[in-house]
């Protein structure tokens, strides 16, 4: 495969941009590759600088789960510029939005559009603190909500990657607030109630983690995390950043049938923009300013150009709710594809991870037992063969709506014709 202009891209990046990418995961330092630079990306395809197509599985981490440039996303993201750009004031598309959000999750009776996964998450756990008036959160080793300052402990995605649990650059006085639970683990969550009781002001949680790779949550595990955290007066924050309107239009918390008290959303309710939005109980969200004193503010929060992407994509998804059924069927494949070729896989819906280790992964620890170098392997060999899966053992497949049956076919004999070098 020629990768000639992507490597000359990359060397001119190496000189602008740390590791030359303005996102750790998209360096591909941990399959051994050099990163290849995107030129076009329609459906479920996208085409390097090379002319190289693939079928995407990475859908940009998730925001395109109609496919790459869904003409009614295009469409209205081209009519929304006529208008300008960006007003740094009130308009009605907000409004809009926020109804469309609310109407299939409920339980974010106000809410507030921000402009990335990381600022909504931040500022849902500030007003958690806010309203509660303790400092202590719980989060779960693996996880990972973004890169503010608290949050960068023991997280998965880049962090898990890169083998850098703990970000430099952190003080220690912003992350002694923040204390580790292993997912799926009452008891660990029990035990930190336990010994901060009247302290911890929320559970942050990925409500299926996708982060550590995929890893759902086990039976019950979810409503146990809200019953703990009603027991304690702690809020039960959801961050739907990558499950949002993906699992279901109403997110895991429908998927799974549990309501938290708040919840984030990123990626696919921005339809590819740099949108995102935290929201939950009116009594806690009216402790944010200018109604209360919890203080959060964006220039370009609430952007007509990015409301108008994510109103079309969630008009799309609730135009055509078959598309969930359709996601199913078509994952469902690929996981029998991953089991028949021996591999170790987690899904849930249109998520999934083939984990190269023989435990059956439900936490952090047992993620971490994953041959990274024989992902590394699988990666190279798929990308050689026109699929182009996540450069990361510790991140989501991801599947859309776009991805033909011929498509899928085509993933299926590939995996299962896989062999380790090894
Ligand atoms: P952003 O700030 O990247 O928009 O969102 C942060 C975030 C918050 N919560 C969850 C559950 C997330 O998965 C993310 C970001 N996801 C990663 C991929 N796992 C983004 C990709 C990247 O960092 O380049």
């Amino acid at each position: 495969m020629n990768t000639d202009k992507s490597e000359k891209l990359y060397t001119k990046a190496l000189k602008f941009m740390p590791g030359g990418v303005n996102s750790p995961v998209r360096a591909f330092k941990n399959v051994g590759r050099t990163p290849l630079f995107i030129e076009k990306a329609e459906g479920d395809k996208i085409y390097d600088a090379d002319g190289n197509q693939f079928i995407d599985y990475v859908c940009s981490w998730g925001p395109n789960i109609l496919g790459h440039a869904n003409p009614a996303v295009i469409e209205a993201v081209k009519k929304s510029c006529d208008s300008g750009l960006t007003f740094g004031a009130c308009h009605k598309g907000e409004i809009e939005l926020a109804e469309l959000i609310q109407k299939h999750i409920p339980s974010m009776e106000m809410l507030r559009l921000v402009n990335s996964g990381t600022e909504a998450v931040m500022s849902a756990v500030r007003a958690a603190r806010g309203f509660t008036h303790r400092d202590k959160i719980i989060k779960f080793e693996g996880c990972y909500h973004g890169h503010s300052d608290g949050l960068l402990v023991k997280g998965g995605s880049g962090l898990l990657t890169n083998s850098i649990p703990d970000s430099a650059g952190v003080p220690k006085g912003y992350t002694e607030t923040t204390l580790l639970a292993k997912y799926n683990n009452r008891q660990s969550v029990e035990e930190l109630f336990e010994n901060n009781r009247g302290e911890i002001a929320c559970v942050l949680v990925e409500p299926c983690a996708a982060n550590m790779g995929v890893v759902p949550p086990e039976e019950g595990f979810l409503q146990f995390l809200r019953d703990i955290t009603k027991e304690n007066g702690a809020l039960l924050i959801f961050d739907e950043v990558i499950t949002g309107f993906r699992l279901s239009l109403g997110g895991a918390q429908q998927y799974y049938g549990v309501t938290p008290d708040m919840t984030t959303l990123g990626k696919i309710v921005g339809g590819g923009m740099p949108l995102a939005a935290y929201g939950g109980k009116r009594e806690v969200m009216e402790c944010v300013a200018p109604l209360g004193s919890v203080y959060q503010a964006g220039t370009l929060s609430g952007n007509p150009v990015a409301v108008a992407a994510g109103l079309a994509m969630l008009r799309e998804l609730e135009s055509s709710p078959e598309i969930y059924d359709e996601l199913d069927r078509k994952s469902a494949k690929i996981e029998s594809a991953m089991k028949k070729a021996g591999m170790n896989v987690n899904r849930a819906g249109s998520l999934l991870t083939a984990f190269f280790t023989d435990a059956a992964v439900k936490d952090y620890d047992s993620a971490k037992t994953a041959d990274t170098k024989r992902y590394a392997e699988y990666f190279s060999y798929l990308l050689e063969n026109g699929i182009y899966t996540a450069p990361s053992q510790f991140e989501a497949m991801f599947v859309s709506a776009a991805h033909s049956d011929e498509d899928i076919e085509k993933t299926c004999e590939t995996i299962m014709n896989f062999k380790f070098s090894g």
